[in-house]
């Protein structure tokens, strides 16, 4: 999926763009549902958390340019971009769900 100069490799970039337009369907931009359909994330809190991340305009929908650049922070960025991408997604979730494991996580 990505070669040695740590760049998105073109096969890679056109399947993307190909799942792009698969989900946004004819207006060419992914809304929220579209978003959790077309990934097929079964819960609600997560998906809407991933879709505030690549909606990086806050504008409710998601555009090719936000698609692609989000996916490429991710594969390609480093290890702090991903840190702060699997953060972003994860505590709200954590906070939610796993009070108690946050509590033991913060005494030790
Ligand atoms: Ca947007």
């Amino acid at each position: 999926m990505i070669n040695s100069s740590k760049k998105l490799a073109g096969p890679f970039i056109i399947d993307l763009k190909n799942k792009f337009q698969e989900i946004a369907g004819e207006d060419q931009l992914i809304d929220r549902s579209e978003f959790r359909n077309g990934l097929e994330i079964s819960n609600e809190e997560i998906s809407n958390r991933l879709f505030d991340i690549f909606d990086k305009d806050k504008s409710g929908t998601i555009d090719i340019t936000e698609f692609m650049k989000t996916i490429e922070t991710v594969i390609t960025g480093s290890d702090l971009d991903k840190i702060k991408f699997a953060f972003n997604l994860k505590i709200n979730y954590l906070m939610r769900y796993h009070k108690s494991f946050l509590i033991i996580f913060l005494r030790s």
